[in-house]
């Protein structure tokens, strides 16, 4: 058994017990009351899931296994001479709820980068693709690709004991993240770099060798993907990749077909695809005024023109966050000390200033604030990454980290079959006449 999977084994499989005591003990528990408002709003902040490995704060943001984002920068190992977190310990963290030493990192990235081969037939998935198709909907595919390579799905066939889902699932686990760099890397080379593509360098760890399969040998970009790997990560359970992992995951379907899954939930607009909607959004206000920084009321007017056409500020908003984004604000340090007089990140700041006053005049929206896909665009620009339909398979490397650990914990745990019931708006109405008539 290799070190993470004895160190997780160790800790988490007496949960298992522990917690169906717990629910015996607190089973009858009252957490909460919802009302029809609650059903109708996608069910936004009635608690119906159980996640370990982070959780949300409306207004601090999120907390990995209880660490805010600038304790982990802190906390957590870096590469000799860099400043950002490594996204291994990470994992480490969310899958153990230890903070990792250095020798564990070590350990999580020469692991990962012993499992990283990447079998032939997902490459030639990828290349039947057109080159107009979208790199999330290749990445999906290429994962449901790697499916091949399920143990989870393998062992369930021979008929294994319910007790040892979670050993097959951390294999896959494992796997999968050692394997998504390359898979990525591939989709961007063959799409955009006329499929030069890049051999891994196991030498380097797991963001690192990303950013070298991508292309970019600047070690400031190398530095964003390990602070870009790490925020993007998790986000509790309930945002619709994550939560799709989970509800794909309770009917056992193995890793690969739950995070190909959550992919195409996280190529949504609404959520992960924000990031290249954010970048569309500034170039087109740039191009509509011919170039360019635009004045702060030229951005103020920008706004209102977007609401008007009945759509939405990419980069604004957010279902629990009522505060900016502290994603947002890790990557705006990055971008104050690496570099503080790009245009488009200037122009960023100031849609910033900008952004919450306006939106916060309009009732019907929660919070004006910036969420995480507000700024990413603007650091991955400043490296001269400018296909912005990519941005998203980066979001959906990192977010595997955070999914995949609680899918592990998922089985572990036991966790059953999710199936919430459902009503139609007849049966509402007639019910709720009923009681009103009975009153
Ligand atoms: N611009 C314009 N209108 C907005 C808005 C924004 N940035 N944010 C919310 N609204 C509108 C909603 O569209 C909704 O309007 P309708 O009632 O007419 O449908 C109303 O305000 C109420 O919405 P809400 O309750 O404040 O927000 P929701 O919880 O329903 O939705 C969203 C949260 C993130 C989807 C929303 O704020 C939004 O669309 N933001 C822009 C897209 C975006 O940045 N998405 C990324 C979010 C972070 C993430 O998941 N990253 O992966």
């Amino acid at each position: 058994m290799d070190k993470l999977k004895n160190k997780f084994a160790e800790k988490a499989l007496p949960k298992a017990s522990e917690i169906k005591e717990f629910i015996k003990e607190n089973g009858d528990f009252v957490l909460g009351q919802y009302n029809l408002d609650a059903v109708f709003s996608g069910q936004k902040g009635m608690i119906g899931l159980i996640t370990e490995t982070s959780l949300l704060d409306a207004e601090e943001g999120i907390r990995f296994r209880g660490y805010s984002i600038p304790e982990l920068s802190d906390k957590l190992p870096k590469v000799t001479g860099g400043n950002e977190p490594l996204p291994e310990g990470l994992f480490y963290l969310m899958l153990t709820g230890d903070l990792p030493s250095e020798e564990d990192v070590h350990d999580v990235t020469n692991n990962w980068a012993r499992r990283a081969i990447v079998p032939k037939h997902v490459f030639n998935v990828i290349d039947a693709f057109p080159l107009n198709a979208h790199p999330m909907t290749q990445f999906s595919a290429a994962i449901m690709a790697l499916q091949t390579e399920s143990e989870f799905a393998a062992a369930y066939r021979k008929g294994v004991n319910k007790k040892d889902y979670w050993d097959y699932t951390y294999e896959d686990t494992m796997n999968l993240i050692a394997r998504l760099p390359r898979v990525a890397a591939y989709i961007y080379r063959k799409t955009y770099k006329f499929s030069e593509h890049i051999e891994p360098n196991p030498k380097l760890d797991w963001a690192g060798n990303f950013a070298h399969m991508l292309g970019y040998s600047n070690e400031g970009f190398s530095e964003l993907m390990r602070l870009y790997m790490t925020i993007h990560a998790d986000h509790e359970g309930g945002n619709v990749s994550a939560h799709t992992t989970h509800l794909v995951g309770s009917a056992l379907s193995d890793p690969y077909l739950s995070l190909s899954a959550a992919m195409n939930g996280l190529a949504g607009p609404l959520h992960g695809l924000a990031n290249q909607e954010v970048i569309r959004w500034v170039l087109e206000l740039q191009a509509e005024l011919g170039g360019g920084k635009p004045s702060k009321q030229q951005i103020e007017d920008y706004i209102h023109k977007t609401i008007n056409e009945g759509k939405v500020v990419p980069g604004y908003g957010h279902a629990v966050l009522r505060k900016t984004d502290p994603r947002f604000t890790a990557q705006m340090e990055f971008a104050k000390k690496h570099m503080p007089n790009d245009e488009l990140v200037n122009i960023v700041w100031d849609i910033y200033d900008i952004t919450p006053t306006v939106l916060g005049t309009i009732k019907k929206i929660k919070n004006p604030w910036p969420n995480v896909d507000a700024h990413s665009g603007a650091l991955l620009l400043h490296y001269g990454m400018k296909e912005y339909d990519f941005y998203t398979v980066l979001f959906g490397v990192s977010r595997a980290l955070g999914v995949l650990a609680s899918l592990i914990w998922d089985r572990t745990l036991g966790l059953p079959l999710e199936r919430p019931k459902s009503v139609t708006t007849d049966w509402l109405k007639k019910t709720i006449a009923a009681k009103k008539a009975s009153a």
